[in-house]
């Protein structure tokens, strides 16, 4: 079982043995890429080069066809930027954002299992303050992946937990921090400004740490993936995204649309709400799951 095997793409059935490429077939591969959520434009741009590569390959089959895409399409998404996490100092700090729901107090938890797996020692931030249960969602994950927890009363500045949270790293030898945070809109200036303020924390507390800052991405969302991936880079300056929910979707063609409009590379994928329904997202498996 490959990781994307639950993601069941609707372009897959064009690509019949035998057949040869026509308008016909370019139009439905268009429309077929808009509704996996790439955008009409990028759809068009996509068939656009796959048409002029076809052309000058020779390629009349669509068999043949399917390849020369799958290698277009990994090409994007690959252009994005390097999916390696930095986590070389110690404490690092992973801060997961997003807007509410997108599975990002989950993919805290699935990170710090993996991590800890690796033998790394991790500490979970309570960074959602708005909810108490939300930190004893929390708490419930850190039990799972054998990973320490700091976390205030509900209500209390999330950044004062961080900052909480880096003096206990740094006390107990932590090697990666992974702060939960409550869910925003990309659009809600009080809350993306209190993204800057946890962000300030670690500037004083630990500068020059290796800090990565993941935005949870549900990959059911569709066209608006692309303003939230703006919203959140734009506020907290994003270098990398987690994308959530493939197991759910036909859809999450607007990882397209971010690695083109955007340069964010998506570093994570969570297919499941089990602790191990996570992996280093691979471009290839994904085009290939997609395609
Ligand atoms: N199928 C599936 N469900 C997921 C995945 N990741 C998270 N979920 C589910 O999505 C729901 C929301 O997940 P949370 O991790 O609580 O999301 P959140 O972003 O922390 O939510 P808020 O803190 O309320 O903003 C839960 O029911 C999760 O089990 C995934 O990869 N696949
Ligand atoms: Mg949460």
């Amino acid at each position: 079982m490959g990781l994307f095997d639950k993601l069941k793409g609707k372009l897959g059935g064009l690509f019949v043995e035998g057949e040869k490429v026509s308008d016909g077939f370019y139009d439905e591969l268009e429309e077929g890429l808009i509704l996996s959520d790439a955008g009409a434009v990028l759809a068009a741009e996509i068939v656009d080069g796959l048409r002029a590569r076809c052309k000058k390959e020779g390629v009349r089959l669509r068999q043949d066809a399917r390849a020369v895409l799958r290698g277009q399409l990994t090409e994007l998404l690959e252009s994005a930027g390097s999916r390696e996490m930095d986590l070389s100092s110690r404490p690092s700090v992973v801060l997961v954002t997003g807007v509410n729901g997108a599975g990002k107090t989950t993919s805290v938890g699935k990170l710090a299992a993996r991590l800890a797996g690796e033998g790394k020692k991790v500490l979970l931030c309570a960074g959602d303050t708005f909810r108490a249960a939300a930190a004893d969602q929390l708490e419930i994950w850190a039990g799972r992946a054998g990973a320490d927890i700091v976390r205030q009363q509900e209500g209390a500045d999330p950044a004062s937990v961080l900052f909480d949270a880096v003096n206990a790293a740094r006390a107990r030898g932590t090697d990666v921090v992974i702060c939960d945070t409550a869910g925003r809109l990309q659009n809600k200036q009080n809350l993306m400004n209190e993204l800057n303020k946890i962000s300030r924390v670690l500037d004083r507390e630990l500068p020059g740490c290796s800090r990565e800052t993941l935005l949870a991405l549900d990959a059911t969302t569709g066209q608006n993936g692309l303003s939230q991936v703006r919203g959140f880079a734009g506020a907290a300056g994003l270098t990398g995204i987690i994308l959530t929910k493939l197991d759910g979707t036909a859809k999450g063609g607007v990882v397209l649309a971010v690695a083109r409009e955007t340069g964010v590379p998506v570093k994570w994928a969570g297919v499941g709400e089990q602790i191990g329904d996570f992996a280093p997202f691979d471009p290839a498996a994904f085009i290939e799951a997609i395609v």
